[in-house]
């Protein structure tokens, strides 16, 4: 390629990048009165900056090829930081490595923009390979942690190169650029991952929430979400686990369930998002679910609504894992308003609305799922009876 024309494809490139950070993105029609899905994805691979993925020297680049992909955009980690919107997105090179970079936006629906540089988080070791899915949590301590699978070759199958080992990477800031890392989780489990610390000390304690697993991903390898408290946050070691939201036969948290974002704290209780995934001809299908903790004790589960919160929909149902939502962030506005963001078939990043006063409403007054397609049908009925005993005394 010549150089003029070199510099005509790098302004077309540059032009429609522009146009796609500066689209507006409104909310979809005919929401479910639980929340509203968005029309487009809030961060996509093409989101992230030319910067990272074009070498802009005619001379070392004379076809202006892609030099470093990027494949994905995914699972972010959400918060309010200096009156932004923050997402710390999962970014997935073309290389299959994942890291962290941070993107703002003022309205927490469109523009976000990438900050210049992604995150140089330290390194516990060498063996240390793929860090992915941070939670980001503003704790009472005045830090703000990074919670994050730190993933591993298993070394003890040195023949099987998908054996892996997951671990509770975390990381503290106070500015989101320089982090200290510190050593990882260490609880009875082999694996963990999805795990999130509680925003407040309980009893003096950290609190965190883990996802117990005997094995790496496959589904029936654990209890469900657990819960521990710790003394030392810079090596936390959680000697006992209880489960506080189990897994259950023939629902969608069959397989495995593992917590979301930190939980918000409301007037009702301890507001929690969390993905359910159970096993089908297809594969594994991953959706997000919803229940609320006892203020007082965190670990006790006060309301959980029936059946899924949110559900893959169409071109969400498509991507590198297909049948996937995921969420591991979220923010509360003062004003009530909350911002859910979430994966779709780890490929994307997409945004959903809703209100405090709105998802307690679900989560509160949703029936419980009674486990049996009998007690399923007379829940039906009772709210079908309910239904027309109105429609005929309003006739
Ligand atoms: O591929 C779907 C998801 O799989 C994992 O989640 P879990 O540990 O619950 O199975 C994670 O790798 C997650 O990033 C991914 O979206």
């Amino acid at each position: 390629m010549n150089p003029t024309t070199f510099a005509k494809k790098l302004k077309q490139l540059q032009f429609h990048h522009h146009q796609l950070l500066g689209a507006k993105n409104r909310p979809q029609k005919n929401g479910n009165g639980i929340f509203d899905r968005y029309e487009n994805p809030v961060l996509t691979a093409e989101h992230t900056p030319l910067t990272w993925r074009y070498d802009f020297d005619h001379a070392t680049n004379p076809w202006l090829m892609t030099r470093l992909g990027v494949n994905a955009v995914f699972n972010v980690g959400a918060t309010e930081f200096n009156g932004k919107i923050i997402l710390m997105a999962r970014v997935e090179g073309w290389d299959r490595k994942s890291f962290f970079a941070v993107a703002e936006s003022k309205n927490g629906v469109d523009n976000f923009r990438f900050w210049d540089y992604p995150v140089r988080m330290p390194e516990l070791e060498a063996a240390e390979t793929n860090l992915y899915d941070m939670r980001l949590v503003h704790h009472e301590d005045g830090w703000i942690y990074g919670l994050f699978c730190a993933e591993r070759h298993d070394a003890s199958k040195p023949r099987d190169l998908s054996a892996a080992i997951a671990r509770g990477g975390i990381a503290r800031t106070k500015d989101l650029i320089q982090w200290e890392r510190l050593a990882d989780l260490k609880t009875p489990a082999l694996h963990q991952r999805n795990c999130v610390l509680h925003p407040e000390f309980v009893n003096g304690k950290y609190a965190f929430y883990t996802r117990p697993m005997a094995d790496f991903a496959a589904t029936g390898s654990g209890d469900g979400i657990g819960w521990g408290l710790c003394d030392d946050i810079t090596k936390a070691v959680i000697k006992k686990e209880t489960i506080v939201d189990p897994r259950f036969y023939h629902t969608l948290k069959e397989g495995k369930n593992g917590l979301g974002p930190a939980p918000l704290k409301t007037a009702r209780g301890w507001l929690h998002l969390a993905h359910g995934v159970r096993n089908t001809a297809a594969g594994m299908r991953y959706v997000l679910y919803m229940f609320l903790c006892d203020l007082q004790d965190p670990s006790k589960l006060l309301h959980a609504p029936s059946g899924y919160f949110m559900a893959p929909e169409n071109e969400e149902r498509v991507g590198d894992v297909s049948n996937v939502v995921f969420a591991n962030g979220w923010v509360a506005r003062a004003n009530g308003d909350v911002f859910i963001y979430y994966g779709s078939s780890d490929t994307r990043t997409h945004v959903a609305t809703s209100t405090v006063d709105q998802l307690l409403d679900y989560v509160i007054n949703t029936p419980a799922d009674p486990l049996r397609s009998k007690l399923c049908v007379d829940q039906r009925c009772a709210l079908i009876a309910k239904n027309l005993r109105k429609k005929s005394k309003s006739a």
